[in-house]
C-alpha cells in the first residue's frame, strides 16, 4: 500500500532534451480533474490497485451501470499551473489531482512519439486510454513517456495522477520556506522524433576553451549506426564534428574562431545537430567558466556576481512561474538591478528560465531541492537526487548562462550528509566536467566579529556559498560592516542569501522592522562588509520578489508570504531594490 502511495522511483520515463527544437503538439490548456485525498482513484478499500480507478475515464454503459466519478461534469483547472492558485479549495491542498484531458489523433502517427511533461509537482502516474504507462519521483524535473504506436486515430483519453503529499522520503522533504505547489506546473506535449534519433544532444565550452559535448543515439541498429555519421555543425564559423562514442570534440584553436558568449554580448551561435533523418536546429553560446585560487573567471576575466535570488513563482498573483513570459518579465526585474548573475533558487527552475538567461546574458545558478530536513540515510532519497540531478544537468548543460551546479541548500553537517552530497557533486562531475560545483551553506551564528566556516562540505564544492542573516535573525545591523567571514578552504565565497523582510509601503524609520526603511538598512551595511571581503566573488540577496509561504503568518504583515523581496507579490519595487 504504502508502495502503490509513495512511489519511491520513476518508472518507464525517460529524458528527452531540445524539446524547443523539435516537432510538438501542445496539450496544454483546460483540462477536467478530480481531488481526491484518499488516493480512491487508486486503491481500493483493501488498499489493492482499484482496478476501476478513476485512470480508466469510464462513463455509464446502461442505466443500472454505477460509476463513481464523472470527469465531463468534474473541476476544470488549467494546465500548465500550479492547482493551488486555481479554486479557494486547493489553496493548502497536499494530496493526490487526477487531471483528465480527450485528444484527436487525425494523421498516422511519426515514427516515434513521445508525450513529455515540463514539470509536475511531486510524484505522478500516466494513463493513456485506461493503461497505466509510467510513474515519476520529483517535482520538478522533466519527463517523457514514450508513447509509439499507441495513438491510433481517433479519439485518446490522457489521465495523470499528481500527488503533492509532503513524505520524509521525498527531495524535498517535510520543510521547506515556499508554497507546495501542487499539479501539472509545466507544459505537456507529444513530441515527435524519428526511428532513429538523438536523444540528449549537448554542447558547451570547457575550461581550456574546448568545445566537448555528445549525444545518445537511440532507436539505432548496428547496420544504421554511425552511416553516416552523426554530426553537429557551428553554422556561423564552418565547423563540423563528428559524433564518436557518444562524444564530439572541438579543439580550442578551432573554437576560437567562435566569438565567445559573455554576461555584456550574450553571443548565441546557430547550432545543427545531424544525425540520419534526426534534426535539432538550436542556439548555443561558448564561454570558459572556472576558479583560479579565490577569483572566478569568465573567458579568462575575473568576474564578480552581481546576482540576485530568484524563486520559481509568476511576477503576479503568488503562482509557480512557467513560460517565455514568467521568465522574461522575472530576469527583466534582475536586469534592472543592475544584475550579471541569478540565483535560481531552491529547485529546478523551467527551462524558460536558462534559455531567457542565455539570451539576455545573465549568469545563472541553478539548484537542486535538497534543502533543510533531508533523509540522508536513505538508499531510496539518494536514488532520486542522482536521478533529479541527472534532469537538472542533462536538460541544461548546453546553456552558457548556467556557470553554478548547486546541490543543496542549508543542510545540517553530519556524515550521512557529506557523504550524499559527495555522491551528489561527483553525478554532476560526471554529467558535466566544465562548470562549477556549490552547496549553499548554513551560517551558524557567533558572537565573534569573525564567522568561521568549517563545513567540512566546503572541501568538495568548487565554491562556498553562505547564506547569512545578520541583522535579521541574528546579530545587530551596526555590527553587520564590521564582521567578516573566514573559511579554512582558500576558495571563493559567495554570500548566497542575506536580507531583511519589509511590507511594500509600510514606512518608517530604519529601527523599525518591517519597513522598507529597516530593510534598506540592512541592505547597506550589507554591502559595506561585502566590500571587505577579499575572497567575495559575489552575491545573490534573498530576495527578489516576496513570494507565498506557509511559515509566514504574521498577520498585515506577511499574511502567507515571506516578505524579504525587493519587490512585492506584485512587483512594486521597495527602497532596498535601489540601494542593490
Ligand atoms: C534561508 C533559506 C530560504 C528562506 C530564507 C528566509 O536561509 O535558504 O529558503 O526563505 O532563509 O527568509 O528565512
Amino acid at each position: 500500500m504504502e508502495q502503490l502511495l509513495n512511489p519511491k522511483v520513476s518508472a518507464n520515463t525517460v529524458l528527452l532534451t531540445n524539446l524547443a527544437c523539435r516537432q510538438r503538439r501542445s496539450l496544454d490548456g483546460t483540462w477536467r480533474a478530480i481531488i481526491d485525498p484518499y488516493d480512491t482513484g487508486y486503491v481500493n478499500i483493501l488498499g489493492q490497485r482499484n482496478k476501476l480507478g478513476y485512470f480508466r475515464d469510464l462513463k455509464p454503459r446502461t442505466p443500472s451501470d454505477r460509476v463513481e466519478y464523472d470527469f465531463d461534469r468534474s473541476l476544470e483547472l488549467v494546465v500548465p499551473g500550479d492547482w493551488n492558485t486555481q479554486d479557494p479549495s486547493l489553496l493548502y491542498y497536499e494530496g493526490t489531482v487526477w487531471y483528465r484531458t480527450l485528444f484527436d489523433v487525425d494523421r498516422a502517427e511519426s515514427a516515434r512519439t513521445f508525450l513529455s511533461f515540463g514539470a509536475a509537482n511531486h510524484t505522478t502516474r500516466v494513463f493513456l486510454d485506461g493503461e497505466e504507462l509510467a510513474t515519476h519521483v520529483g517535482g520538478f524535473g522533466p519527463f517523457a513517456v514514450e508513447v509509439t504506436g499507441r495513438l491510433a486515430l481517433g479519439s485518446h483519453s490522457l489521465v495523470v495522477q499528481v500527488n503533492n503529499r509532503r513524505e520524509p522520503d521525498r527531495i524535498p522533504g517535510m520543510r521547506s520556506d515556499w508554497w507546495n505547489f501542487g499539479g501539472i506546473t509545466r507544459s505537456v506535449e507529444l513530441v515527435s522524433v524519428p526511428r532513429t534519433f538523438l536523444r540528449d544532444a549537448w554542447l558547451t565550452m570547457a575550461p581550456d576553451g574546448r568545445i566537448i559535448g555528445g549525444a545518445t543515439i537511440d532507436g539505432a541498429d548496428s547496420a544504421t549506426l554511425n552511416d553516416p555519421p552523426c554530426t553537429v555543425d557551428l553554422i556561423d564559423a564552418g565547423i563540423t564534428a563528428e559524433l564518436v562514442d557518444g562524444g564530439v570534440e572541438i579543439d580550442a584553436v578551432t573554437a576560437s574562431r567562435l566569438e565567445r558568449w559573455s554576461p555584456g554580448a550574450p553571443v548565441l551561435h546557430r547550432i545543427r545537430w545531424a544525425c540520419g533523418q534526426d534534426v535539432i536546429d538550436d542556439e548555443v553560446g561558448f564561454r570558459t567558466v572556472k576558479v583560479e585560487g579565490n577569483r572566478v573567471f569568465v573567458n579568462d576575466e575575473e568576474t564578480f556576481l552581481r546576482g540576485i535570488s530568484i524563486h520559481g513563482e509568476g511576477p503576479s498573483g503568488g503562482k509557480r512561474a512557467h513560460g517565455p513570459d514568467d521568465a522574461s518579465t522575472l530576469l527583466s526585474w534582475a536586469e534592472d538591478l543592475g544584475a550579471n548573475f541569478v540565483r535560481l533558487a531552491h529547485y529546478q527552475h523551467d527551462e524558460h528560465m536558462v534559455r531567457e538567461a542565455d539570451r539576455r546574458g545573465l549568469l545563472a545558478w541553478t539548484e537542486l531541492p535538497v534543502y533543510w530536513n533531508i533523509a540522508f540515510g536513505s538508499e531510496a532519497v539518494m536514488a532520486n537526487a542522482v536521478a533529479q540531478a541527472d534532469e537538472l544537468v542533462i536538460r541544461d548543460r548546453s546553456r552558457a548562462s548556467v556557470i553554478l551546479w548547486s546541490v543543496a541548500n542549508e543542510t545540517l553537517p553530519d556524515d550521512a550528509r557529506l557523504s550524499f552530497l559527495s555522491t551528489l557533486v561527483q553525478r554532476v562531475k560526471v554529467l558535466d566536467s566544465t562548470r562549477l560545483t556549490t552547496a549553499a551553506l548554513l551560517t551558524i551564528p557567533s558572537k565573534d566579529p569573525v564567522v568561521h566556516i568549517e563545513d567540512p562540505l566546503g572541501e568538495v564544492v568548487d565554491v562556498i556559498a553562505i547564506n547569512q542573516y545578520l541583522g535579521w535573525y541574528y546579530g545587530q545591523r551596526l555590527e553587520i560592516a564590521s564582521t567578516t567571514f573566514s573559511t579554512a578552504f582558500a576558495k571563493p565565497i559567495i554570500f548566497s542569501e542575506f536580507g531583511a523582510g519589509a511590507k511594500h509601503g509600510n514606512h518608517g524609520t530604519d529601527e523599525e522592522i518591517w519597513t522598507e526603511e529597516f530593510q534598506a538598512a540592512v541592505y547597506n551595511e550589507q554591502i559595506s562588509m561585502i566590500r571587505n571581503q577579499a575572497d567575495c566573488v559575489g552575491l545573490s540577496p534573498w530576495i527578489l520578489k516576496d513570494f507565498r509561504t506557509p511559515l509566514r503568518v504574521l498577520p498585515e504583515i506577511q499574511d502567507g508570504y515571506n516578505r524579504k523581496g525587493l519587490v512585492s507579490e506584485e512587483g512594486e519595487r521597495k527602497l532596498a531594490f535601489d540601494v542593490l
